[in-house]
């Protein structure tokens, strides 16, 4: 199995949990931050069985939270995200050949709301282990919500709140990052490794998209992760103090 990764990289994620890379030319993350824009502005019908976009409150008004389900109607995306240089660095990092789990874009516009200490492997269903990765659309550091991440602390899940997030008296003990990444760089993590992400405090917006990955030998589960998804957020019903996003209630937003 060929991947762009050195060894350094692997044992980089393998150690920490965590890696970040700038695998994108100039020209690509322009494409990229063109193709955000043009899904940024699709329609809201979620009824339709298509993509899902979710909206959050926050002080300027309605603002796009996050779309997902979005390759099967983005040629471009869906040739980025289901081959090539990503799908090669997560078999890297996989040690397998990977295969695309699930994708989304996380906008959180100017105002948009941060995401609590969660590990990602509780909202998702079917196998264990997944790697992500957070391309970074807009430059994104602490005043506009960057994530934060935990290293050496992905062996295992970590006691939860009621809301399948980290419990706090474990989150107090654990040692936060920051990782402030530049437009088109691309930070991977395991789905055990802790993270968090601030509000948007800033006057400018921080778009990112998240590929999530698993080894093909576990299976092609995409379209199970979304039919159960879609399952799972029916038998809940939609009331709540925040916008649900996941299955799990990390994502701080204030419904619409
Ligand atoms: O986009 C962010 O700020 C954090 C996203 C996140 O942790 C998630 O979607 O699980």
């Amino acid at each position: 199995m060929s991947h762009p990764l050195t060894d350094a990289d692997v044992e980089h994620f393998c150690r920490t949990g965590w890696l970040l890379t700038s695998p994108f030319t100039e020209i690509e993350v322009k494409q990229l931050r063109q193709w955000v824009a043009e899904i940024q502005k699709w329609e809201i019908d979620n009824e339709s069985g298509r993509w899902l976009h979710y909206q959050e409150r926050t002080e300027h008004g309605p603002k796009l939270c996050r779309t997902e389900n979005f390759t099967p109607f983005h040629q471009g995306m869906k040739a980025v995200l289901r081959s090539g240089v990503l799908c090669d660095i997560a078999s890297g990092l996989l040690g397998e050949q990977a295969v695309l789990y699930k994708e989304k874009i996380n906008y959180k516009l100017a105002g948009g709301a941060g995401y609590a200490p969660h590990q990602d492997a509780p909202a998702y269903r079917f196998v264990d282990t997944h790697v992500s990765c957070m391309i970074a659309i807009d430059d994104a550091d602490e005043s506009n919500g960057c994530l934060e991440v935990v290293s050496d602390m992905h062996a295992e899940v970590l006691p939860m709140d009621d809301k399948g997030c980290i419990a706090q008296n474990v989150v107090d003990t654990l040692v936060w990052q920051t990782v402030p990444v530049r437009a088109g760089q691309v930070l991977w993590f395991h789905s055990r490794t802790p993270h968090r992400s601030g509000a948007n405090t800033s006057t400018s917006d921080r778009r990112a998209m998240y590929p999530t990955y698993n080894a093909l030998r576990e299976g092609d589960l995409r379209e199970a992760y979304y039919a159960q998804k879609s399952d799972e957020f029916r038998a809940r019903g939609t009331s709540g103090e925040t916008v649900q996003v996941s299955l799990i209630g990390d994502f701080q937003g204030i419904p619409v």
